[in-house]
């Protein structure tokens, strides 16, 4: 693989993982973590079910519920790496990384999670919402499991027209378990539809591990009930990554049908702000040990690849891109009106 293609991997996780790292400081649950003694907590959960703690999102600068794929980006990067702008995407509830693997820019993404006019989606769909047709971003889905049969919709097309187009869907352990799963599976498998269905296998469906609810724990085992290849990739390593997709977006182009891609990683971070803690500390040490920017960043310098300066550089534009970005959403307006409350976003702000 070219000197040129490894570094631009690197700079697209970085990427994610700036963009992710910075959303911590506009995610306002400061306050339900801030539980000193058990009386606390217990305030906090009682809070929580009559919805008042929700509401420590809005005091931030972004609402509504957000799901980080930090530890995960690997995944993203090396499957859309393999993308055109004509290959569809569609991803679950944590898409801020496939959305921007996929080509989506920092300014729509920032905007949209901070419900300005400007975003993705207009700022009515938030984080589990990001959706841009121009890059056949097809949507995130608070729907667990939704996306894999919407995605068999651009493959069907696709092959209808006779174009070379695959379409992709990102889906995780828990959404394996949703019956859309099988119909996904059977019906591309059966109308050779060009799909890459790809479980990112995280170890957890908020907080059950997988291990109480996958009967076999490798969900590319699955592939051969429905006659499609089933694949299990290193979800760490973004070369992986890319070397599997590339096999099974070729195939698809190619007529080949689908493939279903498994790849093994995990999310450094809680299922989202308000479930942390599921996860042992020691299982969270050991897979930040096989960190994917650092596998791939470490890699890159011990082959002579990539110098200290030119990291930092790397490093740099990123964050400048980050920087404005932010710049960007907060100046930018807020939707005119709230969808179908007939008030202005200023009206509903002052009540
Ligand atoms: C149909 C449906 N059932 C339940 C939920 C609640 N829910 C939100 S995220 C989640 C866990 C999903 O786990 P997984 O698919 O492994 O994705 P991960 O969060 O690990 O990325 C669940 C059960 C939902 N959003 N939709
Ligand atoms: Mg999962």
């Amino acid at each position: 693989m070219e000197r040129e293609l490894r570094i631009d991997l690197l700079r697209r996780m970085l990427r994610i993982r700036a963009f992710e790292s910075r959303l911590k400081d506009f995610y306002d649950y400061a306050g339900y973590f801030a539980v000193e003694s058990a009386e606390e907590e217990a305030q906090s959960a009682a809070e929580l079910l009559t919805c008042v703690s929700y509401e420590f999102s809005s005091r931030g600068m972004i609402g509504g519920a957000v799901h980080l794929s930090i530890g995960q980006e690997a995944v993203s990067v090396g499957v859309c790496a393999n993308l055109g702008p004509g290959d569809a995407a569609f991803s679950s509830h944590r898409s801020h990384g496939h959305f921007l693997a996929k080509g989506g820019s920092m300014d729509a993404a920032l905007a949209e999670l901070m419900g300005r006019a400007t975003g993705c989606s207009r700022g009515c769909g938030g984080s589990m919402h990001l959706f841009d047709p121009d890059i056949a971003f097809l949507g995130g889905n608070g729907i667990i499991g939704a996306q894999l049969t919407l995605a068999l919709g651009p493959a069907f097309a696709a092959k209808y027209r006779g174009t070379r187009d695959v379409s992709v869907a990102f889906f995780g352990d828990g959404g394996a378990n949703q019956g859309t799963f099988n119909e996904a599976l059977n019906l591309a498998t059966l109308w050779k539809l060009p799909v890459l269905f790809v479980c990112e296998n995280n170890l957890y469906a908020n907080s059950t591990p997988a291990a109480i609810a996958l009967s076999e724990p490798d969900v590319a085992a699955r592939a051969a009930g429905y006659g499609l290849p089933g694949v299990v990739a290193d979800g760490q390593d973004v070369l992986a990554m890319y070397a599997a997709a590339k096999d099974a977006v070729d195939r698809a182009r190619d007529g080949g049908g689908p493939t279903l891609l498994e790849a093994k990683t995990y999310r450094f971070e809680g299922h989202c702000g308000v479930a942390h803690g599921h996860q042992h500390p020691d299982e969270c040490a050991a897979w930040k040990q096989r960190d994917p920017l650092v596998v791939h960043g470490e890699r890159l310098a011990a082959e002579g690849l990539l110098s200290a300066a030119e990291r930092g550089a790397l490093e740099a534009e990123v964050h400048a891109e980050l920087d404005a970005a932010v710049a960007f959403a907060i100046s930018s307006p807020w939707p005119e009106r709230v969808p179908g409350a007939g008030v202005s976003y200023a009206e509903e702000r002052a009540r």
